[in-house]
Protein backbone atom coordinates (compact mmCIF):
# COMPACT_ATOMS: atom_id res chain seq x y z
CA UNK A 1 0.00 0.00 0.00
CA UNK A 2 1.51 3.60 -0.85
CA UNK A 3 -0.52 5.54 1.62
CA UNK A 4 -2.78 4.93 4.51
CA UNK A 5 -5.41 3.02 3.05
CA UNK A 6 -8.51 2.14 4.81
CA UNK A 7 -9.17 -1.79 5.03
CA UNK A 8 -11.73 -4.41 5.85
CA UNK A 9 -10.50 -7.70 6.89
CA UNK A 10 -12.38 -10.89 6.15
CA UNK A 11 -11.88 -13.51 8.37
CA UNK A 12 -12.98 -16.80 8.29
CA UNK A 13 -12.81 -20.37 9.57
CA UNK A 14 -10.67 -21.52 6.69
CA UNK A 15 -8.14 -18.67 7.66
CA UNK A 16 -4.86 -20.87 8.84
CA UNK A 17 -3.74 -17.80 10.81
CA UNK A 18 -5.28 -15.72 13.91
CA UNK A 19 -6.31 -12.28 12.10
CA UNK A 20 -4.22 -10.68 14.95
CA UNK A 21 -1.46 -11.61 13.40
CA UNK A 22 -2.92 -10.60 9.99
CA UNK A 23 -3.92 -6.89 11.54
CA UNK A 24 -0.47 -6.77 12.52
CA UNK A 25 0.72 -7.69 8.83
CA UNK A 26 -2.21 -4.98 7.30
CA UNK A 27 -0.60 -2.37 10.34
CA UNK A 28 2.91 -3.24 8.93
CA UNK A 29 1.74 -2.39 5.30
CA UNK A 30 0.68 0.93 6.56
CA UNK A 31 -3.08 -0.23 6.34
CA UNK A 32 -6.03 1.00 8.99
CA UNK A 33 -8.43 -1.22 9.82
CA UNK A 34 -12.02 0.04 9.24
CA UNK A 35 -13.93 -3.14 10.12
CA UNK A 36 -13.24 -6.66 10.88
CA UNK A 37 -15.95 -9.38 8.69
CA UNK A 38 -16.03 -12.83 10.48
CA UNK A 39 -17.48 -15.92 9.17
CA UNK A 40 -17.99 -19.34 9.68
CA UNK A 41 -17.55 -21.51 6.62
CA UNK A 42 -17.51 -25.08 5.80
CA UNK A 43 -16.38 -24.51 1.77
CA UNK A 44 -14.90 -21.93 0.17
CA UNK A 45 -17.50 -21.24 -2.87
CA UNK A 46 -17.12 -18.85 -5.90
CA UNK A 47 -16.65 -15.25 -3.58
CA UNK A 48 -15.00 -17.50 -1.07
CA UNK A 49 -17.71 -16.01 1.34
CA UNK A 50 -21.30 -16.65 1.37
CA UNK A 51 -24.01 -14.82 -0.65
CA UNK A 52 -25.77 -13.09 2.63
CA UNK A 53 -21.61 -12.30 3.93
CA UNK A 54 -20.74 -10.76 0.41
CA UNK A 55 -24.19 -8.49 0.77
CA UNK A 56 -23.33 -7.54 4.14
CA UNK A 57 -19.49 -6.54 3.17
CA UNK A 58 -20.90 -4.20 -0.50
CA UNK A 59 -23.14 -2.75 2.27
CA UNK A 60 -19.80 -2.04 4.90
CA UNK A 61 -17.19 -0.97 2.13
CA UNK A 62 -19.92 1.75 0.81
CA UNK A 63 -20.57 2.74 4.66
CA UNK A 64 -17.19 3.06 5.17
CA UNK A 65 -16.21 4.01 2.33
CA UNK A 66 -13.02 1.63 2.61
CA UNK A 67 -9.98 1.40 -0.20
CA UNK A 68 -9.59 -1.75 -0.03
CA UNK A 69 -10.71 -5.85 1.19
CA UNK A 70 -8.22 -7.79 2.80
CA UNK A 71 -9.18 -11.93 3.08
CA UNK A 72 -6.88 -13.81 5.86
CA UNK A 73 -6.51 -17.04 3.71
CA UNK A 74 -5.43 -17.40 0.31
CA UNK A 75 -7.81 -16.98 -2.71
CA UNK A 76 -7.90 -18.73 -5.93
CA UNK A 77 -7.62 -16.15 -8.96
CA UNK A 78 -11.68 -17.00 -9.65
CA UNK A 79 -12.52 -16.26 -6.44
CA UNK A 80 -10.21 -13.03 -6.25
CA UNK A 81 -11.66 -11.76 -9.62
CA UNK A 82 -15.49 -12.54 -8.76
CA UNK A 83 -14.88 -10.94 -5.84
CA UNK A 84 -13.37 -7.42 -7.41
CA UNK A 85 -15.93 -7.44 -10.02
CA UNK A 86 -18.40 -7.51 -7.25
CA UNK A 87 -17.27 -5.41 -4.55
CA UNK A 88 -15.35 -2.59 -7.01
CA UNK A 89 -12.66 -2.06 -5.03
CA UNK A 90 -9.20 -3.96 -5.15
CA UNK A 91 -8.97 -7.85 -2.89
CA UNK A 92 -5.83 -8.69 -1.59
CA UNK A 93 -5.38 -11.88 -0.19
CA UNK A 94 -3.00 -12.96 2.31
CA UNK A 95 0.00 -13.83 -0.13
CA UNK A 96 -0.39 -10.49 -1.73
CA UNK A 97 -0.08 -9.06 1.61
CA UNK A 98 2.86 -10.30 2.88
CA UNK A 99 4.51 -9.94 -0.79
CA UNK A 100 3.45 -6.32 -0.78
CA UNK A 101 5.20 -6.02 2.70
CA UNK A 102 8.54 -7.83 1.44
CA UNK A 103 8.01 -5.71 -1.67
CA UNK A 104 8.21 -2.26 0.67
CA UNK A 105 11.36 -3.80 2.34
CA UNK A 106 13.10 -4.99 0.07
CA UNK A 107 16.46 -3.07 -0.08
CA UNK A 108 19.58 -4.94 -2.17
CA UNK A 109 19.43 -6.02 -5.50
CA UNK A 110 19.43 -9.66 -4.44
CA UNK A 111 16.33 -9.28 -2.23
CA UNK A 112 14.60 -7.28 -4.89
CA UNK A 113 14.82 -9.67 -7.36
CA UNK A 114 13.58 -12.49 -5.17
CA UNK A 115 10.85 -10.67 -4.12
CA UNK A 116 9.90 -9.26 -7.35
CA UNK A 117 9.93 -13.20 -8.37
CA UNK A 118 7.75 -14.43 -6.22
CA UNK A 119 5.22 -11.67 -6.74
CA UNK A 120 5.26 -13.08 -10.80
CA UNK A 121 4.82 -16.44 -9.52
CA UNK A 122 2.00 -15.36 -7.53
CA UNK A 123 0.79 -13.55 -10.32
CA UNK A 124 0.68 -15.83 -12.61
CA UNK A 125 -0.97 -18.67 -10.53
CA UNK A 126 -3.75 -16.64 -10.18
CA UNK A 127 -3.95 -15.92 -13.56
CA UNK A 128 -3.92 -19.66 -14.29
CA UNK A 129 -7.04 -20.64 -11.85
CA UNK A 130 -8.75 -18.43 -13.32
CA UNK A 131 -7.87 -19.80 -17.09
CA UNK A 132 -8.30 -23.64 -16.52
CA UNK A 133 -11.74 -22.44 -14.76
CA UNK A 134 -13.30 -21.10 -17.75
CA UNK A 135 -12.16 -23.95 -20.03
CA UNK A 136 -13.35 -26.11 -17.89
CA UNK A 137 -17.05 -24.83 -17.98
CA UNK A 138 -16.59 -23.83 -21.59
CA UNK A 139 -15.18 -26.68 -22.81
CA UNK A 140 -12.98 -26.81 -25.84
CA UNK A 141 -14.05 -24.42 -29.00
CA UNK A 142 -15.47 -21.74 -26.59
CA UNK A 143 -12.42 -19.15 -25.26
CA UNK A 144 -13.61 -16.23 -25.80
CA UNK A 145 -11.26 -13.37 -26.23
CA UNK A 146 -10.97 -13.06 -22.22
CA UNK A 147 -8.90 -16.43 -22.00
CA UNK A 148 -7.11 -15.68 -25.12
CA UNK A 149 -5.33 -12.58 -23.41
CA UNK A 150 -5.09 -14.56 -20.28
CA UNK A 151 -3.08 -16.73 -22.34
CA UNK A 152 -0.79 -14.31 -23.87
CA UNK A 153 -0.43 -12.88 -20.12
CA UNK A 154 0.47 -15.85 -18.89
CA UNK A 155 3.03 -16.55 -21.54
CA UNK A 156 4.22 -13.15 -20.95
CA UNK A 157 4.70 -13.58 -17.14
CA UNK A 158 6.81 -17.24 -17.87
CA UNK A 159 9.38 -15.31 -19.82
CA UNK A 160 9.41 -12.88 -17.02
CA UNK A 161 9.67 -15.63 -14.65
CA UNK A 162 12.35 -16.84 -16.86
CA UNK A 163 14.68 -14.13 -17.00
CA UNK A 164 14.45 -13.35 -13.33
CA UNK A 165 15.48 -16.87 -12.27
CA UNK A 166 18.85 -16.58 -14.94
CA UNK A 167 19.52 -13.18 -12.92
CA UNK A 168 18.68 -14.42 -9.59
CA UNK A 169 20.80 -17.66 -10.67
CA UNK A 170 23.93 -15.56 -11.51
CA UNK A 171 23.76 -13.33 -8.49
CA UNK A 172 23.09 -16.86 -6.33
CA UNK A 173 26.60 -17.96 -7.65
CA UNK A 174 28.11 -14.95 -6.86
CA UNK A 175 27.17 -15.10 -3.43
CA UNK A 176 28.11 -19.32 -3.24
CA UNK A 177 31.93 -18.00 -4.39
CA UNK A 178 31.64 -15.11 -1.68
CA UNK A 179 30.70 -17.63 0.74
CA UNK A 180 33.21 -20.55 -0.31
CA UNK A 181 36.05 -17.67 0.24
CA UNK A 182 34.80 -17.26 3.92
CA UNK A 183 34.45 -20.68 4.62
CA UNK A 184 38.30 -20.53 4.28
CA UNK A 185 38.50 -18.70 6.83
CA UNK A 186 37.16 -22.17 8.86
CA UNK A 187 35.32 -19.86 11.58
CA UNK A 188 32.02 -20.98 12.98
CA UNK A 189 29.10 -19.31 11.98
CA UNK A 190 26.05 -18.36 13.99
CA UNK A 191 22.48 -17.78 12.25
CA UNK A 192 19.95 -16.13 14.21
CA UNK A 193 16.29 -17.57 13.33
CA UNK A 194 13.00 -17.03 14.48
CA UNK A 195 9.46 -14.95 14.29
CA UNK A 196 10.02 -11.58 12.82
CA UNK A 197 10.29 -9.03 15.43
CA UNK A 198 11.38 -11.28 17.70
CA UNK A 199 14.80 -9.42 18.17
CA UNK A 200 17.05 -10.86 16.33
CA UNK A 201 18.91 -7.70 14.79
CA UNK A 202 19.04 -6.29 18.45
CA UNK A 203 20.56 -9.11 19.86
CA UNK A 204 22.85 -9.28 16.86
CA UNK A 205 23.83 -5.80 17.70
CA UNK A 206 24.35 -6.56 21.26
CA UNK A 207 27.10 -8.50 20.23
CA UNK A 208 28.75 -6.54 18.18
CA UNK A 209 29.23 -3.88 20.64
CA UNK A 210 26.95 -0.72 20.87
CA UNK A 211 29.80 1.50 19.64
CA UNK A 212 30.70 -0.92 16.61
CA UNK A 213 30.37 0.82 13.10
CA UNK A 214 29.01 -3.07 12.08
CA UNK A 215 25.50 -2.78 13.72
CA UNK A 216 22.77 -3.82 11.60
CA UNK A 217 19.17 -2.17 10.53
CA UNK A 218 16.56 -2.74 14.02
CA UNK A 219 13.06 -1.68 13.79
CA UNK A 220 9.40 -2.21 15.36
CA UNK A 221 7.88 -3.85 12.31
CA UNK A 222 7.88 -7.36 11.13
CA UNK A 223 10.04 -7.91 8.40
CA UNK A 224 12.71 -5.72 9.24
CA UNK A 225 15.52 -7.85 7.79
CA UNK A 226 15.09 -9.16 4.23
CA UNK A 227 19.01 -9.66 3.53
CA UNK A 228 21.25 -11.65 5.53
CA UNK A 229 24.00 -9.26 7.19
CA UNK A 230 27.30 -11.45 7.93
CA UNK A 231 29.84 -9.53 10.77
CA UNK A 232 32.73 -11.24 12.18
CA UNK A 233 32.96 -10.78 16.35
CA UNK A 234 35.19 -12.37 18.94
CA UNK A 235 33.09 -13.80 21.60
CA UNK A 236 33.88 -13.36 24.90
CA UNK A 237 36.51 -11.43 23.65
CA UNK A 238 38.60 -14.19 22.11
CA UNK A 239 36.65 -16.20 20.53
CA UNK A 240 36.45 -15.67 16.49
CA UNK A 241 33.11 -16.51 15.01
CA UNK A 242 30.38 -15.00 12.05
CA UNK A 243 27.15 -13.54 12.88
CA UNK A 244 24.18 -14.10 10.05
CA UNK A 245 21.31 -11.84 10.64
CA UNK A 246 18.53 -12.98 8.19
CA UNK A 247 14.96 -12.59 7.19
CA UNK A 248 12.52 -13.22 10.08
CA UNK A 249 9.81 -15.73 9.51
CA UNK A 250 5.76 -15.52 9.99
CA UNK A 251 3.44 -18.15 10.03
CA UNK A 252 2.06 -20.19 6.62
CA UNK A 253 4.83 -18.24 4.89
CA UNK A 254 3.63 -18.28 1.17
CA UNK A 255 5.48 -20.94 -1.01
CA UNK A 256 6.61 -18.51 -3.86
CA UNK A 257 8.43 -16.33 -1.28
CA UNK A 258 9.31 -19.76 0.30
CA UNK A 259 10.77 -20.53 -3.07
CA UNK A 260 12.01 -17.15 -4.17
CA UNK A 261 13.87 -16.71 -0.73
CA UNK A 262 15.35 -20.40 -0.94
CA UNK A 263 19.16 -19.66 -1.92
CA UNK A 264 18.65 -16.81 1.43
CA UNK A 265 17.30 -19.66 3.08
CA UNK A 266 20.08 -21.87 1.57
CA UNK A 267 22.45 -20.25 3.28
CA UNK A 268 21.79 -21.20 7.02
CA UNK A 269 22.92 -24.65 6.10
CA UNK A 270 26.91 -23.77 6.70
CA UNK A 271 25.78 -22.61 10.39
CA UNK A 272 27.39 -24.46 13.32
CA UNK A 273 24.72 -22.89 15.65
CA UNK A 274 21.23 -21.64 15.61
CA UNK A 275 20.16 -19.03 17.76
CA UNK A 276 16.09 -19.01 17.87
CA UNK A 277 15.13 -16.05 19.15
CA UNK A 278 11.75 -15.55 20.24
CA UNK A 279 9.97 -12.80 21.66
CA UNK A 280 9.32 -13.75 25.46
CA UNK A 281 6.17 -11.54 25.91
CA UNK A 282 4.03 -12.65 22.73
CA UNK A 283 0.74 -13.77 24.00
CA UNK A 284 1.47 -16.48 20.94
CA UNK A 285 4.89 -18.18 22.24
CA UNK A 286 3.48 -21.50 22.00
CA UNK A 287 2.46 -20.98 18.36
CA UNK A 288 5.48 -18.79 17.27
CA UNK A 289 7.54 -21.58 18.20
CA UNK A 290 5.93 -23.98 16.94
CA UNK A 291 5.99 -22.35 13.32
CA UNK A 292 9.45 -21.84 13.14
CA UNK A 293 10.44 -25.22 13.91
CA UNK A 294 8.17 -26.08 11.25
CA UNK A 295 10.06 -23.87 8.53
CA UNK A 296 13.60 -25.17 10.39
CA UNK A 297 12.56 -29.04 9.90
CA UNK A 298 11.35 -28.17 5.99
CA UNK A 299 14.76 -26.39 5.93
CA UNK A 300 16.34 -28.92 7.27
CA UNK A 301 18.05 -27.32 9.62
CA UNK A 302 17.21 -29.53 13.01
CA UNK A 303 20.78 -30.84 13.46
CA UNK A 304 22.16 -27.79 13.78
CA UNK A 305 22.50 -27.02 17.27
CA UNK A 306 20.42 -24.48 18.53
CA UNK A 307 20.09 -22.20 21.42
CA UNK A 308 16.45 -20.78 22.04
CA UNK A 309 16.17 -17.36 23.23
CA UNK A 310 13.13 -16.15 24.97
CA UNK A 311 14.01 -12.28 24.48
CA UNK A 312 12.41 -9.04 26.06
CA UNK A 313 12.13 -10.52 29.59
CA UNK A 314 12.75 -7.29 30.64
CA UNK A 315 11.66 -7.77 34.11
CA UNK A 316 11.22 -10.69 36.76
CA UNK A 317 7.81 -10.02 36.16
CA UNK A 318 7.78 -10.84 32.23
CA UNK A 319 6.97 -15.00 32.71
CA UNK A 320 7.36 -16.41 28.96
CA UNK A 321 4.33 -19.05 28.64
CA UNK A 322 5.93 -22.63 28.90
CA UNK A 323 6.65 -24.15 25.31
CA UNK A 324 6.04 -28.05 25.12
CA UNK A 325 8.44 -29.81 24.81
CA UNK A 326 11.13 -28.04 26.02
CA UNK A 327 13.77 -26.90 23.85
CA UNK A 328 16.93 -28.05 24.18
CA UNK A 329 19.20 -24.93 25.61
CA UNK A 330 16.75 -22.02 27.10
CA UNK A 331 17.70 -19.06 27.58
CA UNK A 332 15.45 -16.09 29.58
CA UNK A 333 16.90 -13.23 28.45
CA UNK A 334 16.36 -9.06 27.51
CA UNK A 335 18.49 -7.71 24.79
CA UNK A 336 17.84 -4.43 26.40
CA UNK A 337 19.18 -5.14 30.24
CA UNK A 338 20.76 -8.11 30.36
CA UNK A 339 24.60 -8.10 30.11
CA UNK A 340 25.91 -9.60 26.85
CA UNK A 341 28.40 -11.91 28.48
CA UNK A 342 25.50 -13.78 29.62
CA UNK A 343 24.07 -14.79 26.10
CA UNK A 344 27.90 -15.24 25.08
CA UNK A 345 28.27 -18.15 27.35
CA UNK A 346 25.77 -19.76 26.37
CA UNK A 347 26.53 -19.71 22.81
CA UNK A 348 29.64 -21.11 23.29
CA UNK A 349 28.48 -23.83 25.56
CA UNK A 350 25.88 -24.74 22.18
CA UNK A 351 28.90 -24.07 20.17
CA UNK A 352 30.33 -26.80 22.31
CA UNK A 353 34.28 -28.00 22.03
CA UNK A 354 35.45 -26.16 19.01
CA UNK A 355 38.27 -24.20 20.82
CA UNK A 356 41.29 -25.10 22.79
CA UNK A 357 43.49 -23.59 25.38
CA UNK A 358 46.59 -24.19 24.15
CA UNK A 359 50.36 -22.80 23.36
CA UNK A 360 52.36 -23.64 19.82
CA UNK A 361 55.55 -23.18 18.78
CA UNK A 362 56.29 -22.09 15.56
CA UNK A 363 60.30 -22.44 14.22
CA UNK A 364 61.88 -19.36 12.39
CA UNK A 365 60.87 -21.24 8.81
CA UNK A 366 57.38 -20.93 10.06
CA UNK A 367 56.77 -17.39 10.19
CA UNK A 368 54.22 -17.10 7.61
CA UNK A 369 51.91 -19.44 9.06
CA UNK A 370 52.60 -17.36 12.28
CA UNK A 371 51.43 -14.52 10.58
CA UNK A 372 48.49 -16.34 9.26
CA UNK A 373 47.27 -17.27 13.01
CA UNK A 374 47.84 -13.53 13.98
CA UNK A 375 45.49 -12.37 11.57
CA UNK A 376 43.09 -14.41 12.59
CA UNK A 377 43.76 -14.61 16.06
CA UNK A 378 45.35 -11.07 16.93
CA UNK A 379 44.53 -11.07 20.61
CA UNK A 380 46.30 -14.38 21.29
CA UNK A 381 49.91 -13.58 23.33
CA UNK A 382 53.26 -13.76 21.38
CA UNK A 383 56.65 -14.29 22.65
CA UNK A 384 59.93 -14.97 21.38
CA UNK A 385 62.92 -16.63 21.73
CA UNK A 386 65.78 -18.67 20.48
CA UNK A 387 64.18 -21.01 18.65
CA UNK A 388 61.33 -19.40 17.29
CA UNK A 389 57.99 -18.20 18.98
CA UNK A 390 55.16 -19.32 21.12
CA UNK A 391 51.65 -18.21 20.59
CA UNK A 392 49.36 -19.08 23.22
CA UNK A 393 45.60 -18.27 23.71
CA UNK A 394 41.71 -19.60 22.56
CA UNK A 395 42.07 -21.45 19.34
CA UNK A 396 39.86 -23.07 17.06
CA UNK A 397 40.54 -27.01 17.18
CA UNK A 398 40.99 -27.63 13.16
CA UNK A 399 43.21 -24.59 13.31
CA UNK A 400 45.54 -25.85 16.01
CA UNK A 401 45.47 -29.17 14.46
CA UNK A 402 46.18 -27.68 11.36
CA UNK A 403 49.29 -25.55 12.04
CA UNK A 404 50.69 -28.67 13.82
CA UNK A 405 50.63 -30.64 10.88
CA UNK A 406 51.83 -27.78 8.46
CA UNK A 407 54.79 -26.86 10.21
CA UNK A 408 57.55 -27.83 8.40
N1 LIG B 1 11.16 -4.67 25.40
C1 LIG B 1 12.09 -5.19 24.62
N2 LIG B 1 12.07 -4.91 23.29
C2 LIG B 1 13.04 -5.45 22.52
C3 LIG B 1 14.05 -6.29 23.06
N3 LIG B 1 14.84 -6.69 22.04
C4 LIG B 1 14.35 -6.09 20.91
N4 LIG B 1 13.27 -5.34 21.19
C5 LIG B 1 12.49 -4.51 20.24
O1 LIG B 1 11.77 -5.37 19.36
C6 LIG B 1 11.61 -4.75 18.06
C7 LIG B 1 12.08 -5.67 16.95
O2 LIG B 1 13.47 -5.86 17.05
P1 LIG B 1 14.36 -6.37 15.83
O3 LIG B 1 15.71 -6.66 16.40
O4 LIG B 1 14.25 -5.49 14.65
O5 LIG B 1 13.60 -7.74 15.50
P2 LIG B 1 13.96 -8.85 14.39
O6 LIG B 1 13.73 -10.19 14.99
O7 LIG B 1 15.30 -8.60 13.81
O8 LIG B 1 12.79 -8.56 13.33
P3 LIG B 1 12.78 -8.83 11.72
O9 LIG B 1 14.02 -8.28 11.14
O10 LIG B 1 11.55 -8.11 11.30
O11 LIG B 1 12.65 -10.30 11.52
C8 LIG B 1 12.43 -3.45 18.13
O12 LIG B 1 11.54 -2.40 18.40
C9 LIG B 1 13.37 -3.69 19.31
O13 LIG B 1 13.78 -2.50 19.94
C10 LIG B 1 14.04 -6.55 24.47
O14 LIG B 1 14.86 -7.25 25.05
N5 LIG B 1 13.04 -5.97 25.19
MG1 LIG C 1 15.87 -8.09 11.92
Amino acid sequence: MDQQEGVILVTTSLSPTSSEETRALIEADHGLILAELEQNIKEAGPYYIGKGKLEELKDLIHKLEADLVIVNDDLKGFQLRNLERELEIQVMDRTHLILDIFASRAKTKHAKLQVALAQLQYGKSRLIGSYSLSKAAGGIGTRGPGEQKLELDRRKIDSQIHQMEERLKKINKQRKQQLKQREKSHLPVISFVGYTNAGKSTIMNRLLGEESDKQVFVKDMVFATLDTSLRSVNLLDKRPVILADTVGFVSHLPDSLMKAFQSTLDELKNSSALIHVLDGQSENLQRDYKETLKILKTLDLLDIPRLTVFNKVDHPSIRPQVILPRPDHPLYYSAYYDPVEKLEKEILKVLGDQWVHEEIRFSFQDQDLLSQALKKYPQADVTYDAEGSVLKGDFLKEDWKRWRRDQG
